[in-house]
């Protein structure tokens, strides 16, 4: 079936809205969510703020910028002729490619004539009465709509920290995350790039040759390891082609969504021979292999943890050829894994130009900008260019500044005021016919995956209201609150990511620190998603607004453990 046909607005105003669905954004999951709205026959428009599709991959495109998942594992798998006809041309693409591609999937599906850009959503309110969403846009126009769906992203809303004097800089300053369209001339300028996260160890070494110098002020050192990157070849775009079905398969059960084999054997169960011969393998491995293809206990024994970090070590020493930069350059305070770790392309050879120098925040903290610099506590130097490589408000940030309101007026970043509560990072009480695919709480690992997953389930879901007449959705607290308190509890043990990464929000000031992945991952959410299934939503209230004659059904939390 074609999935556009007919438009929205030839269709039957079921919900008496403008339209059906609202979805809010035009990245991964956004273009997802519209896509199968409208196979399902549901009438649906898209808000994008930007002026173009792609999410992170319309706003982050620095020097650099590419995947760390496998293209073909990030890419949708939806349609087996869009799977064949698209060949990446690397197995981990860069952002121009992703941006190319992920526009050539809404003109192949024809989404763009259901996409407004330059479209900001500024508030979006729950009318009790109706049940429906009245949304206001930033160009000033009203929509109102049964069911809202805020595809905002995890990694949308920029973070510049509040050093003194920030504004105060005369010379040009980017973020990675709202990097212009135009390209930025870095040649013979004077850079400093602040912040040493996955963007940032991708544009250092992607402007280095360009610059006249390049002074990285790094504040945490992070466990960085070859991304291995490389050409597809044409034998291999042929296997990717051939075995289309065995992947997508793959992908759509893992628990991480990737296809790396996992490893047989714990760390202490080879000599230390064969652990490094391993860990060489493993450094020479594709992107997050590090991670899902290393040693059972890698993330559960710390000194198995440690082991690897010294076969790490141990290569930053023998790349960097200035034995006090390559010290800097080797974390001190967290293990492997225990932040989300960046995977690079000829980082630590960065620092071998003569033109490049490493500032430790640790030693000497920035203490303000000046018109033409930066100030540590080591005096100011001077730049054209200062690139903020500061990351993001994770999670909650785009979700928290849309001035989402639920019943009574109750706004979201009220609600969340101690950390989000929700129920398979859906839905959260108070905010009916509301959903959040690609928000918090949903698993970890590959992201277009599990979002994929709650995009799928959302649409059942709506499916399931209009096939059994109801039109009002919202998860029950009972349910909410186990699938939150899962999260907390799970949070607390290994494998989970640690405290001081921003999954926690650690790195926004004032942010509750409450975890804001899942880390029991897909598997879990596959079981909740079909224990809701086989007990009929029993951990939702569903009703019917049209009369208002609401007739919720027995609140019970079967759907979550
Ligand atoms: P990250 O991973 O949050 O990295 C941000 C970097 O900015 C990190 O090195 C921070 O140091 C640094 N930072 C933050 N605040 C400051 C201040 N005040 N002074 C100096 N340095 C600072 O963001 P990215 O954009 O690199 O990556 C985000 C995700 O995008 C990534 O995980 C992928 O999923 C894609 P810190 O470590 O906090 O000491």
């Amino acid at each position: 079936m074609d999935p556009c046909e007919p438009p929205f607005h030839e269709r039957s105003r079921r919900f008496a809205a403008d339209v059906d669905v609202l979805v809010v954004g035009a990245g991964v999951s956004g273009i997802y969510q519209l896509y199968r709205a409208l196979e399902a026959g549901f009438s649906a428009q898209l808000l994008e703020a930007g002026g173009g599709v792609g999410g992170t991959w319309y706003w982050n495109r620095y020097p650099g910028a590419r995947f760390d998942s496998e293209s073909y594992t990030y890419a949708y798998l939806f349609s087996k002729e869009l799977f064949e006809e698209w060949e990446w041309r690397e197995h981990f693409a860069e952002q121009p490619e992703t941006e190319r591609y992920l526009n050539h999937v809404v003109d192949r599906f024809d989404l763009r004539r259901h996409i407004r850009f330059d479209a900001k959503v500024t508030s979006a309110v729950y009318d009790e009465p109706s049940g429906k969403w009245t949304v206001l846009v930033s160009d000033g126009t009203e929509l109102r709509t049964q069911f809202l769906i805020a595809a905002t992203g995890v990694l949308s809303v920029p973070y510049f920290p509040d050093v003194p004097g920030r504004e105060d800089f005369r010379g040009e300053a980017y973020h990675t995350g709202l990097w212009p369209a135009t390209p930025v001339d870095f040649g013979r300028k004077r850079v400093a790039v602040i912040g040493t996260g996955s963007s940032g160890v991708q544009l250092i070494p992607a402007i280095a040759g360009e610059v006249a110098s390049l002074t990285v002020y790094q504040r945490t050192a992070n466990w960085c390891t070859p991304l291995n990157n490389a050409p597809i070849t044409p034998d291999e775009q042929a296997q990717l082609r051939g075995d289309f079905e065995a992947i997508r398969e793959t992908l759509n059960t893992s628990a991480h969504g990737f296809l790396h084999v996992a490893h047989d054997r714990a760390t202490f169960d080879d000599s230390k021979e064969e652990r490094w011969a391993f860990f060489e393998k493993m450094w020479n491995s594709p992107g997050f292999s590090k991670l899902t293809s290393n040693y059972t206990d890698l993330m559960l024994d710390p000194a198995a943890n440690a082991e690897f970090c010294e076969f790490v070590a141990e290569k930053v020493r023998g790349i960097v050829e200035d034995p006090e930069t390559a010290d800097k350059l080797i974390p001190k305070t967290h293990r492997f894994g225990e932040k989300r770790p960046p995977f690079v392309t000829s980082y630590y050879e960065t620092y071998n130009h003569p033109n490049v120098s490493l500032v430790d925040l640790e030693q000497t903290p920035i203490v303000r900008m000046t018109e033409r610099g930066i100030e540590t506590a080591d005096g100011v130097r001077e730049f054209d260019i200062v690139v903020w490589a500061t990351g993001f408000d994770f999670g909650t940030g785009a979700l928290a500044r849309m001035g989402i309101r639920g019943r009574d007026g109750l706004a979201l970043e009220d609600h969340w005021a101690d950390g989000p509560k929700t129920f398979l990072g859906v839905q959260t009480t108070d905010f009916p016919n509301f959903f959040f695919p690609g928000g918090p709480h949903a698993a970890a690992g590959n992201n277009p995956r599990y979002n994929g997953d709650q995009v799928d389930f959302i649409t059942e879901t709506l499916v399931y209201l209009r096939d059994h007449g109801y039109d009002t959705i919202e998860v029950d607290s009972a349910a909410e609150e186990k699938w939150t308190n899962m999260i907390d509890t799970a949070a607390a043990m290994p494998p989970s990511f640690g405290k001081i990464s921003y999954y926690f929000g650690t790195n926004i000031p004032g942010k509750p620190r409450r975890y804001l992945l899942n880390s029991l991952g897909r598997p879990k959410l596959f079981k909740e998603i079909a224990k809701v299934r086989e007990s009929d939503y029993k951990a939702f209230k569903l009703s019917r607004s049209a009369s208002r004659d609401s007739r919720p059904r027995p609140a019970t939390a079967a759907g979550a453990q």
